[in-house]
C-alpha cells in the first residue's frame, strides 16, 4: 500500500524534479556544454550523445526493473509464500557481469580516442606583421591562474626556450593581458596552461573540455572557434573565497581583425597629455606600479604581491571586462561605466571579495574623490575601446 505519507509528499517531490530539470532548459546559456562550437568541443559532444542514449536506456531497464518487482512482491510478508530465491543463479551473474562489462569496454574505447585526439596539437603557423617584418607565430597562448583572474601571455617568437616552470616569474611576453583571451577564428591555438598560486581549472565549454592549471606544471591544451565571436568560461577548480568571480572570455575574430589587434597591443602606453590624467600617472606610480605594469611605463620588478602579478594595465581600455570578467568596462552605449571603476579604485575589495591583507586580490588603496578621479582620467588613455559589437557580445551580468 502507498503510504498517507508518500501520497501527501508525493506532488511535492515531483514538483521539485521538476523545476531541477527546467533549469537545464535556458536557451543561449552562457556556458552550455551541449552547444559545440568548435572541433575540440565538437569531438566531446559526439562522445557525449550515444553514451547518454545508452545511459538512458541502462536507467530504465534498471528503474523499470526495481519497479516491477516492488510492484509485483508487495504485500507479500508471508514467510510460507516467499517467492523463488535466485540467489547463484550462474546464468544470472554471469548476464549482468558481462553486458556492463562489454558496455564499459565498448564505451572506454571510444574515451580513450577522444582523449588522444583532444590532447594532440597541429597548430598551423600564422603570418603577422612585427616591427615591419612578418612573423610567423605558432599559435600559442600562456594561460595563467592566480586568485581571482585568469591572464594571457603571447610570445609571439615561440615558447622555445621561454621557461613556464615557475608561474610567479615568467619571462617577458610580448603582449600580456587579462580576462580576455583574444585568438583568431578557425586557427587551432595552443594552450601552456599553469597556475601562480592553488590550482584552478581552464574551461570554456563552447570550445573545449576543462584543463586543470597547477602551480609547477605546465599543461598543453587546445582550442579553436569556428566563427568569429565571444566564448564564456568559468574557473571550474574551487580555489578559495571568489571563486565563483574568476570567469574568462575568448574573443574569436576574423584573421584580419586579429591581426589588427595585434598590431595595437605591441604599442607601449602613450604619454598622457592632460593634466588629470598626468596627475594620475602620478598616482599610479607610487601607488600602483608596485604591484602593476604598464609597458613603456614601468615593470613591476619587485612586485609585492604573493602571487607576484597583478593585471598588466597597458591595454586596459581594449578589454570590456576587468577583475576576474566580473565588471563591465563600458555600457552597452559604448561609454565607460565610470561608477564601477570608481566603486572598483575605492575599494575593491567591497566589490569583489579577496584576503587583501593576506596579499590575494587588490588593496583598497584609500584613494579620496580627487584622486580617484585623476587616476581614471589617466586609465582611460590605456588602450582603444573596441567595437560596440564586441561591448555588447561580451557583456557581462
Ligand atoms: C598590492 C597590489 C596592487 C596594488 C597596489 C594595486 N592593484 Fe590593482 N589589482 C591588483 C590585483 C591582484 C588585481 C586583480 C584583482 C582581481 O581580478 O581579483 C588588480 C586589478 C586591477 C584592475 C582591473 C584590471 C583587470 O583587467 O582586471 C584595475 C583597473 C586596477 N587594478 C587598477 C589599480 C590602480 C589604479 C591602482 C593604484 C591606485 C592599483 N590597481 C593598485 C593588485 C594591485
Ligand atoms: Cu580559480
Amino acid at each position: 500500500m502507498i503510504s498517507e505519507r508518500l501520497r501527501r509528499r508525493g506532488p511535492l517531490a515531483l514538483v521539485a524534479v521538476l523545476l531541477a530539470f527546467l533549469t537545464g532548459c535556458a536557451s543561449d546559456a552562457e556556458l552550455d556544454t551541449l552547444n559545440p562550437q568548435g572541433p575540440s568541443a565538437r569531438q566531446i559532444d559526439a562522445l557525449f550523445d550515444p553514451v547518454f542514449y545508452v545511459a538512458i536506456v541502462v536507467f530504465i531497464f534498471v528503474f523499470a526493473g526495481t519497479f516491477i518487482i516492488w510492484w509485483r512482491f508487495r504485500d507479500n510478508h508471508d514467510d510460507e509464500t516467499f517467492p523463488n530465491q535466485i540467489h547463484g543463479d550462474t546464468r544470472l551473474e554471469l548476464l549482468w557481469t558481462i553486458v556492463p562489462t562489454l558496455i564499459l569496454v565498448v564505451i572506454s574505447v571510444f574515451t580513450l580516442t577522444t582523449l588522444r585526439s583532444l590532447n594532440s596539437t597541429e597548430a598551423n603557423a600564422f603570418a603577422l606583421e612585427v616591427d615591419g617584418g612578418v612573423t610567423q607565430w605558432e599559435p600559442e597562448v600562456v594561460v595563467v591562474g592566480q586568485q581571482w583572474w585568469w591572464e594571457f601571455r603571447y610570445y609571439l617568437n615561440g615558447l622555445d626556450g621561454v621557461d613556464l616552470t615557475d608561474a610567479r616569474h615568467l619571462p617577458p611576453a610580448d603582449i600580456v593581458t587579462a580576462g580576455q583571451m583574444v585568438i583568431p577564428a578557425g586557427e587551432e591555438i595552443e594552450l601552456a596552461v599553469t597556475s601562480r598560486d592553488v590550482i584552478h581549472s581552464f574551461w570554456i565549454p563552447a570550445l573545449n573540455g576543462k584543463k586543470d592549471a597547477a602551480p609547477g606544471r605546465v599543461h598543453p591544451w587546445k582550442l579553436e572557434a569556428d566563427e568569429p565571436g565571444v566564448y564564456f568560461g568559468q574557473c571550474t577548480e574551487f580555489c578559495g573565497l571568489s571563486h565563483s568571480r574568476m570567469r574568462m572570455q575568448v574573443v574569436a575574430m576574423t584573421p584580419d581583425d586579429f591581426r589588427a589587434w595585434i598590431e595595437e597591443q605591441l604599442q607601449p602606453a602613450a604619454e598622457p597629455v592632460e593634466a588629470a590624467a598626468q596627475r594620475g600617472q602620478e598616482i599610479y606610480e607610487t601607488q600602483c606600479a608596485r604591484c602593476h605594469v604598464i609597458d613603456g611605463f614601468n615593470d613591476n620588478g619587485g612586485a609585492d604581491l604573493v602571487s607576484n602579478a597583478a593585471p598588466n594595465l597597458t591595454h586596459l581600455m581594449s578589454r570590456t571586462t576587468y577583475a576576474g570578467g566580473i565588471f563591465n568596462m563600458y555600457e552597452p552605449n559604448g561609454s565607460l561605466d565610470r561608477t564601477q571603476l570608481e566603486a572598483w579604485l575605492r575599494n575593491s575589495p567591497a566589490e569583489k571579495p579577496a584576503y587583501a591583507e593576506g596579499r590575494r586580490g587588490m588593496p583598497a588603496m584609500g584613494l579620496d574623490e580627487g584622486q580617484i578621479d585623476d587616476v581614471v582620467a589617466y586609465l582611460v588613455t590605456l588602450g582603444q575601446k573596441p567595437s560596440l559589437d564586441i561591448i555588447a557580445a561580451t557583456e557581462v551580468e
